[in-house]
């Protein structure tokens, strides 16, 4: 792995996650070590001693790498994860959800003396914002795959982001779940119920939350939650590995599937970005790049050398 800095991810030092891009080491036959980019990135927050619980600044930074990596055309998958163990006592997690310490009446809003640090001024009396939300959208819409390499607790929030993630692998040994939305008084009532209902069926997933029981990875595995389970000492290997393979195929596949497996749940808006990836392949076309021609040269369009499709 190689840290991906500051100036080119475009934003300031990162303090809640860390960001690293895989890189291949090549020794050339003379013996002279180069390094490459591989096509996979690993976001991980990074504040193992609240179970790497997120607050506004953490959501923020994790916003920021995630669309750097969408935007990145040498990027194909995201594994997203947890850094650890714990410094206090040596605890596995993935991601505990909003921070409870900073939850205030309207939502998560920044400490007093996060908004001095970040903006400048104090925003304390802000609205609030469940920003955390635009995350999952962001997870949900790139035409990237997101794995999520649940190393440990996967709880509330961070239950969500697991559900939201493309394909999850998890840790035989560390991988808790816990969805404690209720026992907190917050409910995602978007990806993080409705679609894990998809796919452990309305049952289980009011089991979930209603009863708040922990349950392993074994159990995540059994109900159709987790891709994979895996030794935990062998976990980030064979996440890189399965981004391997995945790099193997034809990027513009991927981004179809992706959007075609979303289409349905997401509605109108599934509709709108699998007709959005559609539109942009027919602009490639010659037949596109003729009414384009037309409109410009101020004549008819001529499409008689375009047929029409049985
Ligand atoms: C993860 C749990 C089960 C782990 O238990 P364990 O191993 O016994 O560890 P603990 O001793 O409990 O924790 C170790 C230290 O870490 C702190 N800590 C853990 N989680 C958090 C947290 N989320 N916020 C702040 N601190 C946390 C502990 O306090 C402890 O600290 P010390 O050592 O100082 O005592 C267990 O920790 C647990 O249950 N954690 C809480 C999980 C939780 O309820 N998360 C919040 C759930 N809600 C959301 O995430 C909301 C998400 C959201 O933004 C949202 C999205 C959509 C719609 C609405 C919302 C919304 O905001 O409402």
């Amino acid at each position: 792995w190689r840290e991906v800095p500051a100036h080119e991810h475009g934003g300031p030092e990162l303090t809640d996650i860390t960001y690293h891009r895989a890189v291949e080491r090549i020794e050339s036959p003379d013996g002279e070590l180069t390094s490459r980019d591989l096509p996979t990135v690993r976001i991980a927050f990074d504040r193992p001693e609240v179970r790497n619980a997120f607050r506004p600044h953490t959501v923020d930074e994790l916003y920021r790498a995630l669309d750097h990596a969408r935007l990145d055309t040498g990027v194909g998958v995201i594994l997203l994860t947890g850094n650890g163990p714990s410094p206090k006592d040596g605890g596995h997690s993935f991601c505990s959800g909003g921070d409870q310490r900073i939850r205030g009446r309207a939502g998560y809003e920044y400490a007093a003396e996060e908004a001095v640090e970040e903006t400048g001024s104090v925003r304390t009396r802000s609205a609030g914002r469940l920003h955390i939300l635009e995350v999952q959208r962001l997870m949900r819409t790139m035409g990237k795959v997101v794995i999520a390499v649940v190393n440990g607790w996967a709880a509330g929030g961070g239950h969500s982001l697991h559900v939201v993630a493309d394909m999850s692998i998890a840790s035989r040994e560390h991988a808790r779940f816990k969805q404690t939305d209720a026992n907190v008084g917050s409910f995602d009532g978007g990806y993080g119920s409705a679609y894990l209902a998809k796919q452990v069926g309305q049952k289980r997933a009011r089991e979930i939350f209603f009863l708040a029981e922990e349950y392993s990875a074994q159990d995540a595995y059994d109900w159709g939650a987790v891709n994979r389970v895996v030794d935990h000492a062998r976990i980030e290997e064979q996440a890189l590995a399965m981004a391997a393979t995945i790099a193997t195929k034809s990027p513009q596949a991927i981004r179809m599937l992706k959007f075609a497996f979303n289409l349905a749940d997401d509605g109108l808006m599934g509709q709108q970005v699998f007709a959005g990836e559609a539109t942009r392949l027919a602009y490639m076309t010659d037949e596109a790049a003729e009414g384009r021609d037309a409109f410009l040269a101020k004549r008819d369009p001529d499409w008689t050398s375009f047929p029409h499709p049985q």
